[in-house]
């Protein structure tokens, strides 16, 4: 039964709202990423940006572009092309933002250290920013300075500080100011080194927190990667890991409510059991087997979920607001339907969601029939 309502419930959730055709309320902000890396997934997998509904979102931002030279620079071979079908989208809906995101995982912490640090590399990357954004028709700039230390935190503030007075003395002869943004770690260990969060919070315009890696392959035992609350079975030694903790922390921490975001996953995190326990804090003997078009040990795009739940056992986990599903060794745990997740970022007065990512969505509508597309995404619009 289980199984019948994880993958209908977010359907029907969308399929009945998705009548009435309602316009995007204002009131919140849905901010997509896009990975320039999903245009290599074999097949259906393969995701480009004219795939994306430019009504879905009320901001996408593409990541990532690298920085070469401490200029703000390309790091596809294509991504000019990619940039121009995605900023094309605005000639469809001319209220979508987009944002190009710097940095990221492979891009390397030091090398943002580096460039932060030294107050002329840090300027020349400022200056190059807003005319590069502007050329290819970008709404602003985010920052994914990930794995920030403790030497970083002043660094990265003083980044954010001058690159708003930037965009603002830029401003001066544009018709808008560019946005500034930021991707943060959503561990409490990581805000407390890395991020001095409530001068942060004073230059940008909004910051997403990843509360969707709170658990995985590292850890031993299975976890859900994005629970909404602690829940009984999570030891104490965890009860930072949720999604609720990350948000109040942030908020406690100085972030104005209206410029913080939660995030929200489309893909799961799979384990391999090591014996026949099965609930959260099973022994594991390693990540999941990867998906047929991600092709990753320990991740499954929402897509690919869909056709593993054919013949699974679906299982809620009441406290945590989540669900897993298993089936024989494997152990997934998967977004959950919005409902919960955007309840309590209303109740919490917050700015709204943020989506990692769209491409790991059910884009192409495969999953829910009746030709439904990006179905996760679609019920977090609704919802809000
Ligand atoms: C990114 O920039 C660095 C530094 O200039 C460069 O070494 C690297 O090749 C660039 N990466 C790509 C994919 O262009
Ligand atoms: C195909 C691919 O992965 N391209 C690049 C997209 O951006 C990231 C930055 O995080 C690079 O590491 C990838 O090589």
């Amino acid at each position: 039964i289980w199984m019948f309502s994880l993958l209908v419930s977010t359907c029907l959730y969308i399929g009945n709202f998705s009548k009435y055709k309602l316009g995007f309320s204002a009131a919140y902000q849905l901010v997509c990423y896009y990975t320039n890396w999903s245009q290599y997934r074999e097949g259906d997998g393969s995701c480009f940006p004219d795939d994306i509904d430019p009504f879905l979102c009320t901001h996408v931002i593409y990541s990532f572009a690298n920085i070469s030279n401490n200029e703000i620079d390309t790091w596809e071979w294509n991504d000019v092309t990619l940039y121009d079908t995605l900023n094309t989208l605005k000639t469809r809906n001319p209220n979508l933002k987009t944002l190009l995101s710097v940095g990221g995982w492979n891009f390397g912490s030091e090398r943002f250290s580096k460039i932060a640090s030294n107050t002329q590399s840090r300027r020349t990357f400022i200056k190059s920013v807003p005319p590069f954004l502007r050329t290819h028709g970008f709404d602003g700039l985010d920052l994914a300075w990930l794995y920030t230390g403790e030497r970083d935190k002043r660094h990265l503030t003083s980044l954010v500080k001058e690159m708003k007075a930037e965009f603002v003395q830029e401003a001066q002869k544009e018709t808008q100011r560019l946005l500034l943004s930021a991707l943060v770690s959503a561990g409490k260990v990581a805000l407390d080194r890395g991020y001095d969060m409530s001068q942060l919070a004073q230059h940008l315009d909004f910051i997403s927190l990843q509360t969707y890696d709170f658990h995985g392959a590292w850890r031993q035992r299975t976890g859900h990667h994005s629970p909404l609350f602690r829940g009984q079975e999570v030891p104490s030694s965890d009860r930072y890991s949720n999604a609720a903790y990350a948000m109040g922390y942030a908020l406690r921490l100085g972030v104005p409510a209206k410029k913080l975001l939660m995030g929200i996953p489309t893909f799961g995190r799979s384990f391999t059991l090591a014996s026949s326990k099965i609930g959260v804090g099973a022994p594991i003997s390693g990540p999941g087997l990867p998906g047929q078009f991600t092709k990753e040990d320990g991740i499954l795009a929402y897509y690919e979920i869909c056709d593993f739940l054919r013949g699974a056992t679906v299982h809620r986990l009441p406290d945590q607001q989540v669900p897993y599903a298993t089936k024989g060794n494997q152990w997934v745990g998967c977004p959950s339907g919005p409902p919960y997740q955007v309840q309590y970022l209303k109740n919490r007065g917050l700015a709204g969601a943020m989506v990692w990512t769209l491409d790991l969505d059910d884009f192409r509508g495969t999953c829910c029939g009746q030709n439904l597309h990006f179905p996760l995404t679609s019920a977090i619009k609704e919802a809000l």
